[in-house]
C-alpha cells in the first residue's frame, strides 16, 4: 500500500482530474521514467520533450484560451505531482513554461502578444523562460540592476539574469527590468541583437534541466515588446504564486516516489535472514515517510480547493511550499538510507530527488523567505529587511 491509498486520498479527487493524472502518469512511465537517470547523469534534457509535453496538453494547462487546456487547479497540481515523481527537472520545465513564461504573457500581455506566443508555447513548438533573478539580486529582486531606458519610441535593455530555467532553449524570454517608473516586463525573442545566453554547467542538482545566464547588451525592443499590464514588482511576484502552487504538489510527487521505491526495496533486501522491511526501525521510517506524504497531499489538495474558489492567498502558498519541500527532502533522504550503499547510485531515485530538491528548496523563494512570509502573516510585521 502507499501513503495516498492508506488515507483513501484518491476518493477525494474528481474523476476528470484523476483521468488527467493517469494520462500524464502513463506518458511519463513510457517516455521519460526509463531514461531520466541517464539524462540526469549526462546533465541534459532532450529538446523533443517540449513537443511531447505540449501534445500531452500540460503546458499552460491551467490557463484558458489561446490553445491552453483550461484544466482545474487540482488537475494542474496532480500533473505536477506526476512530473516531479519522475524528476524535478521535468516539472521545472513545465512550471517555467506554463506558470512563468505563459502566465506572464496571459496575465500581463497585449492581445497581440498573447496571439503571437501562447498557442506556440502551449504546443511546445516554442519554449519560454522567465528572467527575474540576477547575480547580485536573488531573494531581493526589488534591487535588480537590469535597466530598460526609453530611446525615442524604443526601449534599450542592459543587464544580466542568472539561474534561468529553460534560458538556453528559450524562443522568448520574459525579462524583468527597472525603469524610471518602476519594474516592467519585456518579451525578448531569441536572436534579438545584443541578447545572448550561456548554459550553467557543473550542477549537482537539477541536472535534467537547462539552467542559463541571460545577457542583455544594448538590446533594443519596440514598445510592443513591453507587457502593457505589468506596472510594478507585484507583476513578476504574482507569476511566482502560480509556479509555487505547482511545487506544492510536485514536492509530494518526489516524496511519494522515494517512499514507493524504498518500500519495494525493503521488501526484497534480506539481512540477518529477513527482509529489512520486517525490522521495526525500517517500519518506523516507512510510517514517518507515509505521514509526511499524506499530510503534504492533504495540504496541497486544500490549497487547490482554495485556488479553484479564487481565494488562495500568497501566504497560504508559502505555507504549502515551505512545508512540502522541506518534508519531501527529509523523506527522500530517509528513503535513501533504506538502500544502504545502493542508495548512492543513480539506479535508485531517492538521492536524485533529494539533490534536485536542494534547488527546489532555494528557487521560487527560499525556505527562509517563505518562513518570513508566514512570520509576516502571523505577526503583521515584515522582517525581510
Ligand atoms: P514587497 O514590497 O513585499 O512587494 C512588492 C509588491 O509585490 C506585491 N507582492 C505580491 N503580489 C503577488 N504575489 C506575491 N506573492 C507577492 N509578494 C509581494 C506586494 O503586495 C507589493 O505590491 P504593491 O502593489 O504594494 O507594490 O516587496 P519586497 O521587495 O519587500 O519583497 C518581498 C519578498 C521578499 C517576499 C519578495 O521579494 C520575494 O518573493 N522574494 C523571493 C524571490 C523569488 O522567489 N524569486 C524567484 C525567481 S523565479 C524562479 O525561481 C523560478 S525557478 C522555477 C523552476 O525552475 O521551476
Ligand atoms: P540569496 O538571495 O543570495 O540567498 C542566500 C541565502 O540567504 C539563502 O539561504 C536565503 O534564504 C538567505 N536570505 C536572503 N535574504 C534573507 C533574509 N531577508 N532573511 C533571511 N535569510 C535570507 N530565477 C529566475 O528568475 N528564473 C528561473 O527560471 C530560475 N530558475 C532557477 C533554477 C535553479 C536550478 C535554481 C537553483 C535557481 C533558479 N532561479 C531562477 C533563481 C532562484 O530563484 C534564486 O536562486 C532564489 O530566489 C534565491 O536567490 P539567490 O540564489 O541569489 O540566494
Amino acid at each position: 500500500m502507499d501513503p495516498l491509498t492508506l488515507l483513501d486520498i484518491p476518493s477525494l479527487l474528481r474523476a476528470e482530474d484523476r483521468d488527467i493524472q493517469s494520462t500524464v502518469e502513463r506518458y511519463l512511465a513510457d517516455r521519460v521514467r526509463p531514461h531520466v537517470a541517464e539524462w540526469f547523469e549526462a546533465g541534459a534534457l532532450p529538446r523533443e520533450i517540449a513537443g511531447e509535453l505540449g501534445r500531452l496538453g500540460v503546458l499552460g494547462m491551467h490557463l484558458t484560451g489561446y490553445g491552453c487546456a483550461g484544466a482545474s487547479a487540482t488537475a494542474y497540481g496532480l500533473a505536477c505531482l506526476e512530473l516531479e515523481a519522475v524528476d524535478s527537472g521535468i516539472r521545472s520545465f513545465v512550471s517555467v513554461q506554463g506558470s512563468l513564461s505563459m502566465f506572464s504573457i496571459w496575465k500581463y500581455g497585449s492581445e497581440e502578444q498573447k496571439r503571437e506566443w501562447l498557442p506556440r508555447l502551449a504546443s511546445g513548438e516554442a519554449i519560454g523562460c522567465f528572467g527575474l533573478t540576477e547575480p547580485d539580486f536573488g531573494s531581493n529582486p526589488s534591487g535588480m540592476r537590469t535597466r530598460a531606458v526609453r530611446q525615442g519610441g524604443d526601449w534599450v535593455l542592459n543587464g544580466t539574469k542568472m539561474w534561468i530555467t529553460n534560458g538556453g532553449w528559450a524562443d522568448v524570454a520574459t525579462v524583468w527590468a527597472n525603469t524610471d517608473d518602476g519594474v516592467r516586463g519585456f518579451l525578448v525573442p531569441r536572436g534579438t541583437p545584443g541578447f545572448s545566453t550561456r548554459d550553467i554547467k557543473g550542477k549537482l542538482s537539477m541536472r535534467a534541466s537547462v539552467t542559463s545566464e541571460l545577457v542583455l547588451e544594448d538590446v533594443r525592443l519596440p514598445e510592443s515588446a513591453r507587457l502593457p499590464l505589468a506596472t510594478s514588482l507585484g507583476a513578476p511576484l504574482s507569476c511566482l504564486n502560480e509556479a509555487r502552487f505547482g511545487i506544492v504538489f510536485g514536492a509530494v510527487g518526489a516524496a511519494l516516489d522515494s517512499f514507493r521505491v524504498a518500500r519495494d526495496y525493503a521488501g526484497t533486501r534480506v539481512q540477518f535472514d529477513k527482509p529489512i522491511a520486517a525490522f521495526q526501525l525500517t517500519q518506523r521510517k516507512l510510517a514517518s515517510m507515509s505521514l509526511a506524504v499524506g499530510n503534504g497531499m492533504l495540504l496541497a489538495l486544500h490549497l487547490a480547493g482554495l485556488k479553484e474558489r479564487g481565494v488562495l492567498r500568497p501566504e497560504q502558498i508559502s505555507a504549502g511550499k515551505l512545508n512540502n519541500v522541506e518534508s519531501a527532502i527529509a523523506v527522500a533522504r530517509e528513503a535513501r538510507t533504506i538502500f544502504g550503499a545502493n542508495g548512492i547510485s543513480l539506479e535508485y531515485s531517492p538521492l536524485r530527488h533529494a539533490n534536485n530538491l536542494e534547488s527546489v528548496l532555494t528557487y521560487e523563494g527560499t525556505s527562509e523567505i517563505h518562513a518570513l512570509a508566514l512570520g509576516h502573516a502571523l505577526t503583521g510585521i515584515p522582517a525581510y529587511r
